[in-house]
């Protein structure tokens, strides 16, 4: 499929897609948000892409929605077409799993695309931030929310009080990103994670996904109630025979999705 705001790629089981609107630092205008909503269908329903990759290369992940295009806006407008919404959601509903490869600036709906995927991988040029209080409005896809869950109320209130950009070293730490790399590694290291996630069973991946997603989503003895029952669930898969055979005899599993 050819885009003209993102590259969107297939590199054996892996779905790489990358925001390409360079001169205005991957802001998200509505054609970018619509080709990468095409793009994560398209992976979706393509049973040999087992894991999504999101990125925005290497400078910058994205600077945020477009300011140019949402400055003149009024409520009536927003509230009518409910603004962006439809697109903004997709990456949040995948059912497999989506790892955000995020380098330089990752600024209000850039960094509020990465939350929605299952775990961020920084380069240590990162900068983390929902600046919208700083052109007089506030996050919109799930900043507060979001990133509240992740590092605690305090840290989120304070970031999304004053503006400010966290480094990638303290975005680990608070627990918004998963693991950080030097920027020259950033892609190389999230190929090979994503494609030790693509070789293992593509319905234990998305079991373990609900199930981990499920843990924000309610009580703790609902939510193990849920883990439990997928785990008595996976028993009906032939991966996990596969699985548990293949270690018994010492050999590498081969899983089928079945
Ligand atoms: N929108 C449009 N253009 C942008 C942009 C943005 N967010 N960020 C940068 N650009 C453009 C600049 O206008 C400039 O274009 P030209 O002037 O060359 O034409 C070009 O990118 C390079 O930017 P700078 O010249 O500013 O570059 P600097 O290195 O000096 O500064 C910066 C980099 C990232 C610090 C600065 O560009 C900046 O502060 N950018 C704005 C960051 C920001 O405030 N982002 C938050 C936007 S609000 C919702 C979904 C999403 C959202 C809301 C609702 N729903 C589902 C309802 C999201 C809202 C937001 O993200």
């Amino acid at each position: 499929m050819t885009f003209e705001n993102i590259i969107a790629e297939k590199k054996g089981a892996v779905g790489v897609i990358t925001f390409n609107r360079p001169h205005a630092l991957n802001a998200f205008c509505a054609a970018l948000m619509d080709e990468t909503t095409r793009a994560l269908d398209d992976f979706e329903s393509d049973d040999a892409i087992r894991v999504i990759v999101v990125t925005g290369g290497d400078k910058v992940f994205a600077a945020g929605a477009d300011i140019k295009e949402m400055a003149e806006k009024t409520f009536v407008d927003t509230f009518r077409e409910d603004f962006i919404t439809k697109n903004w959601e997709r990456v949040a509903r995948c059912r497999k799993p989506v790892i955000a490869a995020v380098a330089g600036y990752c600024l209000g709906g850039g960094n509020e695309l990465s939350m929605m995927c299952d775990f961020i991988l920084a380069a240590d040029t990162a900068k983390f931030s929902q600046p919208e209080i700083t052109i007089g409005t506030l996050p919109g896809a799930g900043g507060t929310q979001r990133l509240t869950r992740l590092v605690g109320k305090s840290k989120a209130m304070e970031l999304c009080l004053t503006g400010r950009m966290m480094d990638a070293v303290e975005a680990e730490r608070a627990g918004l990103v998963a693991r950080v790399f030097p920027a020259a590694d950033l892609m190389a290291e999230t190929m090979k994670i994503a494609e030790k996630i693509a070789s293992f069973s593509p319905l234990a991946t998305m079991m373990v996904k609900e199930s981990v997603n499920r843990a924000y989503e309610t009580t703790l003895a609902e939510g193990l109630r849920f883990e439990r029952r997928l785990f008595h669930a996976s028993f009906s898969t032939q991966d996990q025979k596969e699985g548990m055979e293949a270690f018994v005899e010492k050999r590498k599993a081969s899983f089928k999705g079945k």
